[in-house]
């Protein structure tokens, strides 16, 4: 398949991940509204790579007065493409809510073409190779046995479980190092060398940042999406430049 092709000397392109949206955090909600209402409209897509909710236990327990949807909604309504990777948060994002949202589903980790440039697009967490707990558990809740059992079960359960695994999750991160938590430099440069690109742009480990790679022809970059805990953190690729921007909650 062809992949998606950008020209930003056109429109920009966009990308997020890592909003942890939540009714429980009102200031990050608003300003994802807000971005997607005034900043968005001029880009000529919109890449959210995971975790854009805190956790999703099937679309089915989507909140009755959701915003988000309908935010994304008004994109599409435009005509703005919005693509939607899922993180180690929301991979339970289903087609009910896509249809509601009007936004793409990507395979992960998904190849694109920006300025004639090959870039792949991935959570980040599938990186984490040290992590070898995560590893173990992310291979049971892939599984589509494993998902459709969990989403047979009734809301309240789901709710249940989750949150006894977010505690659990908590407990199991306070014993890991920053160093086991972040991406294994061997697995980046495999994922580089097997795709056949120069640049790779991920979430999941919070740190934002451009880094250099030594992709051999001295272009090669890895460009790590920021969180939105305290401020909102966008990629903007516009006339051929990457840039990481903050957005104060406060606007
Ligand atoms: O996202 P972040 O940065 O907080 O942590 C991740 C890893 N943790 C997770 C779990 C999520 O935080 C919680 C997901 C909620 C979404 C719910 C939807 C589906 C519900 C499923 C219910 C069973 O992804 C964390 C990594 C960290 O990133 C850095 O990469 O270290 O991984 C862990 O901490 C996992 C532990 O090492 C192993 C956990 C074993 C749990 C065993 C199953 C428990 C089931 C409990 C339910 C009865
Ligand atoms: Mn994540």
């Amino acid at each position: 398949m062809t992949p998606l092709q950008f020209d930003t000397a056109r429109a920009p392109v966009l990308f997020i991940a890592d909003l942890h949206l939540d009714p429980g955090r009102p200031a990050a909600m608003r300003a994802f509204c807000h971005f997607v209402e005034t900043r968005v409209p001029a880009a000529a897509a919109l890449f959210i790579l995971g975790d854009l909710f805190e956790a999703w236990i099937g679309d089915d327990a989507r909140p009755d007065n959701d915003p988000v949807a309908p935010a994304l909604a008004a994109l599409g309504a435009q005509g703005l493409p919005v693509y939607f990777m899922p993180g180690n948060r929301d991979f339970l994002v289903g087609p009910a809510f896509c249809r509601a949202a009007g936004i793409t589903m990507l395979t992960e980790p998904t190849l694109i073409e920006i300025d004639g440039e090959r870039v792949l697009l991935e959570h980040g967490d599938a990186l984490c190779t040290d992590d070898t707990a995560y590893q173990a558990f992310r291979s049971q809740v892939r599984n589509p046995d494993w998902q459709a059992a969990f989403l047979a079960q009734p809301v309240a359960e789901r709710l249940e479980q989750a949150r006894a695994l977010r505690q659990r999750s908590g407990e199991a991160m306070a014993g890991k190092s920053a160093a086991i938590m972040d991406v294994n430099a061997e697995a980046v440069r495999e994922r580089l060398q097997a795709w056949g690109v120069g640049t790779l742009i991920h979430g999941h480990t919070h740190r934002p940042a451009i880094h250099r790679l030594d992709s051999g022809d001295g272009h090669g970059r890895r460009i790590v999406l920021g969180d939105w805990f305290e401020q909102g953190s966008v990629l903007r690729i516009d006339n051929g430049t990457a840039r990481l921007e903050t957005i104060s909650f406060e606007s």
